[in-house]
């Protein structure tokens, strides 16, 4: 049994080697991405057991994310070969430091992920776990994938804890009716991450109240505010009312935004395995966030342990 275990999509990811439109940008570099195995190489670096779950082309491509996620201590021993389909891509663009405004250019329709099935993944390896960790953006790959997703967050004997990142991607959901399906999902975990643009943009939803009664399942629920912090909302011992706690996010020179909620689960994750409170778990959710966020791409290594416990326990006036 591994303390985490995720399924999702990864792929090969082209980051611009200058700021610009994508039309302008004249050559990328090649780096890894997916929201899920993110998570699992944070996870990893803290010294948690992590496994991902997947499918991969059975392409150069797929050779590469295998190898670096596995590199990073990732258990890669279930991710399936798809000599038909292929490994998917994307191309990003900068973006605005300040607002996280970029171009995303996605190659990843039929890919060798998007044909996850209860059939086709290793579903078994996905029970062996503490918390398996799953995102909105498989249940946007395909018909597959989203009965896949469905399948996991419905109650069934044995089910470990259940993590949920909503991670809404507008590019993957053409139709906005489309992100509906994601509150059906989220409101079979336990644990939901969700960043209050999101469930404005996605549901119309306009404060942590509005989110956590259409939610109305979850025991945990934490909404990230951006750079201004983030609230866990949770019910303990059939308490009517969920009991919140907010911490402010420390301020980090923004190199780029992408991974930095991967990462902020992570550190949320990792302090939840270990038993922590609330205010400790959303503080190493921020200190992971924020190395995140002074890398150019997706990964970054977390602080280390003691560096991170030691931050986690400043008192109030030092930490903001
Ligand atoms: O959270 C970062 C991810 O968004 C990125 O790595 C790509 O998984 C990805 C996606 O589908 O957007």
């Amino acid at each position: 049994v591994v303390d985490v275990a995720a399924l999702g999509e990864s792929m090969v990811t082209f980051l611009p080697s200058r700021p610009g439109r994508l039309a302008d940008v004249p050559s990328f570099d090649r780096a890894i991405g997916g929201a899920e195995s993110n998570v699992l190489c944070a996870l990893a670096a803290a010294g948690h057991s992590a496994r991902w779950v997947s499918r991969v082309g059975a392409d150069g491509f797929g050779d590469h994310l295998v190898e670096t996620i596995g590199a990073h201590g990732v258990d890669v021993a279930h991710v399936g070969r798809d000599t038909a389909r292929p490994t998917g891509v994307y191309f990003r663009t900068a973006g605005d430091r300040a607002t996280d405004a970029h171009e995303v250019a996605y190659y990843r329709a039929g890919s060798a992920a998007s044909a996850m099935t209860a059939d086709t993944v290793a579903t078994a390896a996905l029970d062996a776990c503490r918390v398996l960790h799953l995102s909105g953006i498989t249940a946007a790959l395909s018909t597959g994938c989203l009965g896949l997703l469905r399948a996991l967050t419905a109650p069934r004997p044995g089910r470990p804890l259940v993590s949920f990142d909503v991670n809404y991607r507008p590019g993957l959901w053409p139709d906005p009716a489309g992100a509906r399906v994601l509150l059906d999902l989220a409101r079979g975990a336990d644990l939901v991450f969700v960043g209050d643009d999101e469930a404005r943009e996605a549901w119309g939803l306009h404060s942590g109240a509005e989110i956590l009664d259409a939610l109305d399942g979850p025991r945990t629920v934490v909404v990230k505010h951006g750079a201004d912090g983030a609230t866990v909302h949770e019910r303990t011992g059939g308490a009517a009312r969920a009991a919140a706690t907010f911490v402010p996010a420390p301020r980090v020179d923004v190199v780029a935004h992408v991974g930095a909620g991967d990462a902020f689960a992570a550190g949320f994750l990792s302090a939840t395995l270990r038993g922590l409170p609330a205010t400790a778990r959303l503080r190493h959710g921020h200190l992971t966030a924020a190395a995140a966020l002074t890398v150019p791409g997706d990964l970054a290594a977390p602080p280390a342990r003691g560096r991170a416990d030691r931050l986690a326990a400043l008192d109030e006036a030092a930490w903001g």
